[in-house]
């Protein structure tokens, strides 16, 4: 029995609030855990983590690499599995692609399923593997982050097992994919052709550049996630008209990159591989390789993010729409993801920093976990898919930005601030910002994995061998 058999083995016991005053190894904190680890082992399918369940009961690209950072506190192997079977569905072309589905869920139990996508007839000029189904599009590249803190957990595991050996040639080969097909913009960052690709599905970011596409007719799909969450809460029937017609018209042009209507630069996903980078030269260090030009290209990616993202006035950073030619000046926690970079110039950390405490995301004062979008936009929304509500993926990203940047107050306030709303909210996908109240599904897989990962910060500290 692996270890994270034996731990759900245990009685549960109900649901306590987490005390942030805890010690490490007191009840609170061991309940936490234990609760932690059932979601993760009722989530697990043999290979990989579902998201959810019910709403998303396949695997979904950056949710692992969460889910890995997490899961590596109490089985490393099983987190490196998770890493791997993911990669196993990676395309001849490097994508990682967004979703691996799994064949025995039935095809009506997501929108859009395998058949819609075509992963082997319609991705095969891309190198669709054939033995998997998966979707055509790719999400944020967290996953040399991931494979790097993995390895972290348990070096003597990961060295006898050839972890990296095996991992760092296709983490290198999706990041070629990402810098030689999707430099979209030509001035050195990725783009985006879906908004699904960057993970915040329904940002108002995406509104002004998603206006352009003509929505596929309500009539010619059917969606599934309205089955299992709130109407009010997720994205608009047109966003999903506009969504179906975006991936559409991808897996029509046999998913080659160049020609979408839609193309954005965006802070958190060029963040995300920045960060990876930085985690591809440490991988390529240890397994005895030189890792000066990784190193170098991360500098110039952090250059080029503050060159064409970065707006001193507004103290963040904002989307570049390609198409349209311009920045799209909405406040999303997108545009201070980037605080988790090492390389960012001081006094733009000090403006991120202003920011995310100031009125647009009151943290600390109104809110406790970082909202999605500007409390004082338009279009904000406490409960809607990514126009208001706050993720823990979000947090931990921040929260690893706030102590990289020797905030470490803020960090700590942060720390207790998703561990206890973990809890009470029994590891909601998302909650309202001001109250912490749950939304969308529960005993969701990146809250668990992630609040695992707090907890063994708490008791170990972020060690510089963790440091990407
Ligand atoms: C589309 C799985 C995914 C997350 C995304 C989140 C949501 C899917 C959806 O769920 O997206 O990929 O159906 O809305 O926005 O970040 O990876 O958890």
């Amino acid at each position: 029995m692996d270890r994270t058999a034996q731990l759900i083995a245990r009685p549960a016991k109900d649901a306590v609030a987490y005390d942030p005053a805890a010690p490490p190894g007191s009840p609170h904190t061991r309940a936490l855990h234990r609760r932690a680890v059932e979601v993760l082992a009722a989530n697990w399918t043999g290979t990989s983590t579902v998201p959810s369940r019910r709403l998303y009961p396949h695997q979904w690209s950056w949710d692992s690499a969460f889910i890995a950072i997490g899961l590596r506190h109490v089985s490393p192997r099983r987190a490196q599995t998770e890493l791997e079977t993911l990669l196993d569905a990676q395309w001849g072309d490097g994508r990682i692609p967004h979703i691996v589905f799994n064949p025995s869920v039935p095809l009506d139990a997501y929108f859009p399923s395998p058949d819609f996508w075509r992963s082997s007839t319609a991705g095969r000029a891309a190198g669709a593997p054939r033995t998997v189904q998966t979707s055509g599009i790719v999400q944020p590249p967290v996953h040399a982050l991931a494979a790097w803190l993995v390895h972290c957990s348990d070096p003597g595991l990961s060295r006898a097992r050839g972890f990296l050996a095996r991992v760092y040639p296709r983490l290198a080969a999706w990041h070629r994919y990402l810098l030689h097909r999707r430099d979209l913009g030509g001035g050195g960052l990725v783009s985006v052709v879906h908004p699904w690709e960057q993970g915040m599905d329904n940002a108002p970011s995406w509104d002004a550049p998603l206006a352009r596409v003509t929505p596929a007719p309500a009539r010619s799909f059917r969606r599934a996630d309205l089955d299992h969450g709130a109407a009010e809460d997720r994205p608009t029937d047109l966003d999903y008209g506009r969504y179906v017609r975006l991936a559409t018209d991808y897996r029509d042009a046999r998913y080659a990159d160049g020609t979408s209507e839609f193309a954005v630069e965006d802070p958190s996903f060029n963040a995300l591989l920045i960060a990876s980078e930085h985690a591809l030269a440490r991988i390529a260090q240890e397994l005895g390789a030189t890792a000066t030009a990784r190193y170098g290209r991360a500098e110039r990616l952090t250059a080029a993010l503050v060159e064409r993202l970065w707006d001193p006035a507004e103290g963040m950073f904002f989307c570049r729409d390609v198409r349209g030619g311009g920045l799209v000046r909405e406040r999303g926690v997108s545009g201070v993801v980037p605080l988790l970079l090492p390389g960012l110039p001081r006094e733009v950390v000090t403006a991120v920093v202003h920011t995310l405490k100031g009125p647009h995301f009151g943290l600390g004062t109104t809110t406790r976990l970082v909202p999605s979008y500007d409390l004082l936009g338009e279009a904000f929304d406490p409960h809607r898919y990514w126009r208001g509500p706050a993720w823990f993926n979000t947090a931990w990203l921040l929260q690893r930005g706030l102590g990289l940047h020797g905030r470490t107050a803020e960090a700590d306030e942060l720390r207790r601030a998703v561990l206890d709303t973990a809890l009470t909210s029994d590891f909601a996908e998302y909650v309202d910002p001001f109250t912490g109240e749950a939304c969308g599904a529960t005993g969701f897989s990146w809250t668990a994995a992630l609040t695992l990962d707090l907890l063994h910060q708490h008791t170990t500290g972020i060690k510089g061998g963790d440091r990407a």
